[in-house]
């Protein structure tokens, strides 16, 4: 039983799937929100983080580098930049007030914190406005306290402010009620070392020369050959992205919706300063959050496809020798192959998108990325297996915030989300 989440809008446990989509509890207009601050034990206080201020920034990367997400073992946690969350938390028309934090009333040590960002969703037929409610972290040393909990009412009370009422988040975690799960696929690209740091392990039957030689990836993206068209994407190319992504996404049970503004801050900004610095147009930009790319038709000039993924590295807690898990991590592609007909029966979608992620790896390769990491979802099952990924043993669960839907198709199948 769940104390806190059998207290929330969300399904509960035994429900059975809704008849029709919906709110499970009304909006209310904002006078009629709660106005005060849940109350916290006294030795703590609330601050919003201002996380245009650098140093508040840094307060959260340190905080989210020692105490967020590690795997089940416990030899990674997630080290998400300062850049990171610059770009992750400050898209356009996002609302200071979402970023809450807990800080030590004594000496202001920032102790706790949970972020919301604007977003619209379509969930099957319906459009909404909602918060996507990330980066919900609790200093290792106040665990089990039920600080979470207050930290996510209070979060709500903040959207609830704004006129928002409806959320979507991800946890590996399971509690009421998943409205899907996806699970993690890993290309490893520097075996020796993955294998070092035990992220990976040679297989009986098999050498370490083996496994290298099997995952090597030529060093130019095949694309980028003539005819292939494939450059870096531009600011001019935002409608024509924004078009392919709209169109493409409606294959999906549930999207984002994106405005150009919103597209052009996911795919465009967090791209890191100094372009001129860049190690060739496959390199590395000083901190680059993002890597977008397009492929452009050489005759007609028309943008046939385009894929992004991010860097996010992981801490290695055990190694001495390496530091850093340095992985990138599948964003949003499209191609406009998916708009002619048959080409899904007949495998060109299949073909395409092997073609676009395959180099996507070799971009990822050459960038000196370690690992390039795909969830079961949008239509990602269609290249995991030929493009070499591995399965993992990390699941992702999906759940919307006073929101009733049936389940989205599981994973092993095509579904988009966030
Ligand atoms: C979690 N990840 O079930 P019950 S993901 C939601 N998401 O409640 P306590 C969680 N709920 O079961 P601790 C959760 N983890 O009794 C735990 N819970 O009803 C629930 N880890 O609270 C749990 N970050 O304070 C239980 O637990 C209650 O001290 C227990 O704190 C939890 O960002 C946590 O994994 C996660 O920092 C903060 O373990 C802590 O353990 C920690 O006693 C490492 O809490 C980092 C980590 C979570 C990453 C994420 C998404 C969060 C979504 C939150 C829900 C948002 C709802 C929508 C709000 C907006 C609505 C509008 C409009
Ligand atoms: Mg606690």
């Amino acid at each position: 039983t769940h104390k806190f989440w059998g207290t929330q809008p969300v399904p509960q446990p035994g429900e059975g799937p809704p008849i029709d989509d919906g709110y499970i509890e009304p909006s209310v207009p904002p006078e009629e929100v709660r106005q005060e601050p849940y109350p916290l034990p006294k030795e703590f206080e609330w601050v919003t983080v201002d996380l245009t201020n650098p140093q508040e920034t840094t307060e959260v990367y340190e905080l989210l580098c020692a105490n967020y997400v590690e795997d089940d073992q416990a030899s990674f946690r997630f080290q998400y930049t300062a850049e990171f969350l610059e770009w992750a938390l400050k898209p356009p028309g996002y609302h200071k007030e979402w970023h809450v934090g807990v800080r030590v009333s004594s000496n202001k040590k920032l102790v706790a914190f949970i972020s919301g960002v604007p977003v619209t969703l379509r969930v099957r037929e319906n459009v909404f406005h909602a918060s996507e409610i990330n980066y919900l972290c609790v200093h290792k040393k106040l665990r089990s306290k039920r600080l979470a909990p207050v930290l996510i009412k209070e979060v709500t009370r903040q959207c609830h402010l704004k006129g928002i009422f409806q959320a979507i988040y991800t946890a590996g975690v399971v509690i009421p009620t998943p409205i899907t799960t996806c699970r993690y696929y890993h290309r490893p690209l520097n075996i020796p070392k993955l294998v070092d740091v035990k992220f990976t392990y040679v297989q009986r039957n098999m050498t370490l020369a083996r496994m290298v030689r099997l995952h090597k990836l030529q060093p130019t993206p095949k694309l980028a050959a003539a005819g292939g068209g494939l450059r870096e994407m531009e600011d001019g190319d935002i409608v024509a992205v924004a078009e392919l992504y709209t169109r493409y996404m409606h294959r999906f049970t549930m999207a984002p919706v994106m405005t150009l503004e919103e597209m052009r801050h996911q795919f465009l900004s967090g791209r890191g300063e100094d372009p001129g610095t860049k190690d060739g147009w496959m390199g590395r930009r000083n901190k680059q959050v993002v890597w977008a790319y397009v492929t452009e038709n050489p005759q007609t000039k028309k943008i046939t496809d385009f894929f992004t993924f991010y860097s996010l590295p992981s801490t290695i807690m055990q190694s001495t020798r390496y530091p850093l898990l340095e992985a990138a991590y599948m964003f949003y592609y499209a191609t406009d192959v998916v708009f002619e007909d048959g080409a899904e029966t007949d495998g060109r979608l299949k073909k395409r998108l092997q073609e676009i992620v395959g180099d996507a790896l070799i971009i990822a390769d050459q960038a000196g990325f370690d690992v390039f990491n795909a969830l079961t979802l949008m239509d990602n099952c269609e290249f995991l297996q030929d493009l070499k990924f591995g399965t993992g043993d990390g699941l992702l669960n999906f759940y919307l915030y006073n929101w009733r839907t049936a389940p989205l198709a599981g994973f092993q199948e095509a579904d988009g989300v966030p």
